[in-house]
């Protein structure tokens, strides 16, 4: 097992006896650690609803088992692929700094592994610590295939907030009573929305408001008066989730592996994609006692959506204290409205970075490169002899600055890589919208969008600006937009128009919340900035995944920079081919 060293702290070098006392005599202290996983994809039966549905895992689990590691850890993953299906696997919100060959979204930073085929994922956490996620990343497999990043500090460090008394993930999914794939490949073909999901679950479990689901509801076992660090993931694959625990606050201390000024809140909206550590202060009067947890949509489409409650259950107590048979309805905690975007808006603006000493808020103050980017949904014609079940007979499709992303048959890293963009991509993505319109006013009538593998070329170390509006098309819609590969700083977020006059007086470029997956809001629109320091091909997207599925998609070539150290190494030997 490789190890390697860590340098130094500058705060540490100033207590040489403390820094001997722990490195000394405890040599694994000083040392960095490399951790190895395998994941084995296979078929497994699930039942859940009184469905039983062959879907894909990892290591037969569901959620799948955890990454745990410190900051500062290598982490290599040995991926074999046992099923029909061609796999990858994104390592959600991990900078992957110069290593994305293993990055993982298919067609974009590597193949597909192949049936029988393996890949070994390499990568090391810098300058993160938290909770992310990974989940598979070609075509919806993550609705199955998902679990939680761990990111502990480093050895000797500590939260800088209260050590909790124990720690648990809490992984929101989706459950379909059919095989997800079969879902998402009808909708493509028939240019209709997708069938929604027949549940959401709390690690893997839909709970007891569902018919048949009495036995898999989650059950969390506290003590009273301890303070629990619950680490939340919202692995669905459609939807935008509020979570609240009846009769408890919890405290916000980290959002996307990034630590945040604590606050308090009864509810918390997280969007798929994003992931944020609460903590939860168990009531030291409470011995025998049983609580639910639950979760359900934040929506704003005109779609149909899966308008259901997952619940879980918090329990005090040693003993099993049966669950009330009636009367549950009032025991559920209140929840915002199905629409309630004030709430979100305003949940948004409290997140803040810590912005100290030791974790400052690198913001750029000044911008190389700016973006206005618009994102929503639109339609594409139906191919000759077929009847389509989008808008008016056409297909549903979604788009950056009017153009759908088409993924080419080959990966774009490699073809970058090895100077081969011929008949791969093209690096015409426009910048600003051709055809400026009012973004969320009256949509204009011809709503096509067209279609391309369009990316945009970005100098090394650029400061970077991007403003996504959001459209009207077709009904104005939230968007979590996710960006592989760096962490941005949200310094703007609005409704209406962007007015890049007046609005940009108002950005925070001083605690603002830094993040990878960001809300744009409905009929609004959202301002990040962050320095191109990653060389390589980088996928930003909608995380919804129907949105990502129909186009709202693209991606960005970082140049390397002049040092060695700025480039891209080359990939390793066993990157799976096309
Ligand atoms: C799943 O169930 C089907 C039908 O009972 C069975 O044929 C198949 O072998 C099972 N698959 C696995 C992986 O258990
Ligand atoms: C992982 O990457 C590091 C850095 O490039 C390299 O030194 C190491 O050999 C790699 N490990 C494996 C198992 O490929
Ligand atoms: C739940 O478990 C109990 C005890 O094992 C069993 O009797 C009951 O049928 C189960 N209910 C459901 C809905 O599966
Ligand atoms: C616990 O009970 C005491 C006495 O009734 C009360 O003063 C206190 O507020 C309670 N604590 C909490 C956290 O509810
Ligand atoms: C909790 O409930 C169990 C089982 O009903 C009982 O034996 C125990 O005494 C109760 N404890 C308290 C502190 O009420
Ligand atoms: C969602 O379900 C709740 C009841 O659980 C209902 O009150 C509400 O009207 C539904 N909303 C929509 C948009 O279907
Ligand atoms: C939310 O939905 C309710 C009920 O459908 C509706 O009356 C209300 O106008 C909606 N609010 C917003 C902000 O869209
Ligand atoms: C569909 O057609 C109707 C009537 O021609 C029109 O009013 C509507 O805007 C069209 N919708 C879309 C999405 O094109
Ligand atoms: C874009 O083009 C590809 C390849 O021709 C096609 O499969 C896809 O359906 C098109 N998408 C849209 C939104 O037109
Ligand atoms: C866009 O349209 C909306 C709705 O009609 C209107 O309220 C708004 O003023 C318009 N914005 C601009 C910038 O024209
Ligand atoms: C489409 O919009 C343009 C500009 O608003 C307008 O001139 C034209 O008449 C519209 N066409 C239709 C078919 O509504
Ligand atoms: C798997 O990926 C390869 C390479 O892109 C492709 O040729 C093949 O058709 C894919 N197989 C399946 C089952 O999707
Ligand atoms: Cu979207």
């Amino acid at each position: 097992m490789a190890s390697f060293h860590l340098p130094l702290r500058s705060s540490m070098a100033a207590l040489p006896v403390v820094l001997c006392v722990l490195s000394c005599f405890l040599p694994e202290l000083a040392f960095a650690k490399t951790r190895h996983y395998t994941f084995n994809i296979r078929y497994q039966n699930v039942t859940r609803l009184c469905h039983t549905v062959k879907v894909l895992t990892v290591n037969r689990r569901l959620p799948g088992p955890p990454l745990v590691a410190r900051e500062g850890d290598r982490v290599l993953i040995k991926v074999i692929n046992h099923v029909a299906e061609n796999v990858t696997i994104h390592w959600h919100g991990v900078r992957q700094l110069r290593t994305g060959w293993a990055d993982g979204p298919a067609y974009v930073t590597q193949c597909p592994i192949q049936t029988g085929q393996a890949y070994t994922y390499n990568f090391t956490l810098k300058g993160q610590r938290g909770t992310l996620l990974w989940h598979a990343h070609i075509s919806w497999l993550r609705a199955t295939i998902h679990g939680p990043i761990i990111i502990l500090p480093r050895r000797n460090e500590s939260y800088p907030f209260e050590k909790p008394h124990r720690e648990a993930p809490i992984v929101f999914g989706e459950w379909f009573n059919v095989d997800p794939e079969s879902v998402i490949q009808q909708a493509l073909q028939t240019g209709g929305g997708p069938n929604v999901s027949d549940a959401y679950t709390i690690n893997g479990l839909p709970g007891l408001l569902y018919n048949c689901s009495s036995n898999d509801t989650f059950k969390l076992k506290v003590k009273p008066g301890k303070t629990y660090l619950l680490r939340l993931i919202n692995a669905a694959l459609n939807d935008e989730l509020f979570f609240s625990i009846a009769n408890h606050s919890l405290t916000v201390v980290d959002a996307d592996a990034s630590y945040v000024k604590p606050f308090q809140t009864d509810v918390v909206l997280l969007s798929p994609g994003q992931t944020s550590n609460v903590l939860l202060k168990t009531n030291p009067n409470f011995t025998n006692a049983t609580f639910f947890m639950a979760a359900r949509p934040y929506a704003t489409g005109q779609g149909t959506f899966d308008n259901s409650t997952t619940v879980g259950i918090l329990h005090y107590g040693h003993s099993s204290i049966p669950i009330p048979a009636t009367g549950i309805a009032s025991l559920i905690p209140k929840l915002p409205a199905i629409n309630d975007t004030n709430f979100v808006f305003n949940f948004s603006r409290k997140l803040r970075s810590l912005a100290n000493a030791k974790f400052p808020a690198k913001v750029p103050q000044t911008v190389d490169r700016k973006f206005f980017l618009t994102v929503g949904l639109g339609t594409a014609p139906c191919p000759n002899n077929a009847t389509c079940q989008g808008p008016n007979g056409t297909k549903f499709a979604a788009s950056i600055n009017n153009v759908s992303f088409a993924l080419p048959s080959t990966a774009l890293l490699q073809a970058y890589f090895s100077r081969r963009a011929n008949g791969v991509y093209r690096t015409d993505l426009p910048a600003r919208p051709i055809f400026p319109f009012n973004y969320t006013g009256t949509p204009p009538n011809n709503t096509f969008v067209s279609n391309s593998t369009s990316l945009v070329v970005l100098p090394f170390n650029a400061s970077v600006e991007v403003v996504l509006q959001g459209t009207s098309i077709l009904g104005a819609e939230s968007h979590p937009l996710h960006l592989h590969g760096f962490n941005f700083y949200i310094v703007g977020e609005g409704f209406g128009n962007f007015d890049p006059n007046k609005d940009p007086a108002n950005f925070n470029l001083v605690d603002p919340v830094e993040r990878n997956t960001a809300g744009v809001p409905t009929g609004g629109w959202v301002a990040f900035r962050f320095f191109a320091d990653n060389p390589g091909v980088w996928f930003m997207h909608c995380h919804l995944d129907v949105h990502t599925s129909w186009g709202l998609r693209m991606a960005w070539i970082v140049l390397d920079g002049p040092k060695p150290n700025q480039k891209l190494p080359p990939p390793p030997a066993d990157l799976p081919k096309c």
